[in-house]
């Protein structure tokens, strides 16, 4: 799987009453959702990731406050700025990634493809590099 790192805009139906976005899998999310969890109660001096997916696709939005996402993969080392529940970050493919900059109001709520599996993960940036064959 090619790595992707991109922003998506969701649509919002708004209205007087406020506004609401609807998120379907295999429709505004490109892969069907197997699990959705979310992040909260953070710091910001506490950074979190620092892994890469073997497979696992992902989608993550925060829904409330914001959250810096810095991505790598091949030469390419994006930084990803989240604070709008409108909009996703999608991760496919080997990637690399951080989540820094917590503020202290952030929800990262995060749709993915697959269920948990501690063996799609690899932890060590090294071993990261080498499946690059960088
Ligand atoms: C990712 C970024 C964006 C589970 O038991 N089930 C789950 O579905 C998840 C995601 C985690 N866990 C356990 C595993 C650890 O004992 O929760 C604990 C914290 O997980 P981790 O240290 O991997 O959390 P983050 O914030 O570093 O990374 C998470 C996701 O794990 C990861 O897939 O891409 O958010």
């Amino acid at each position: 799987m090619k790595p992707r790192a991109e922003i998506v805009q969701f649509s919002i139906h708004s209205d007087d009453r406020g506004c609401l976005i609807a998120l379907e899998g295999g429709r505004d999310i490109p892969f069907e959702v197997r699990r959705v969890y979310y992040i909260y109660g953070t710091r910001s001096d506490m950074p979190r990731g620092f892994h890469a997916h073997k497979h696992l696709k992902q989608m993550l939005v925060a829904v409330s406050g914001s959250v810096t996402v810095s991505c790598e993969f091949g030469a390419t080392k994006e930084r990803f700025l989240l604070d709008s529940p409108s909009r996703g970050l999608l991760l496919e493919g080997l990637i690399w990634r951080e989540m820094h900059d917590f503020s202290p109001d952030c929800v990262l709520m995060v749709f993915a493809s697959e269920h948990y599996r501690e063996e799609d993960y690899i932890r060590d940036y090294n071993v990261f590099r080498q499946e690059q064959g960088v």
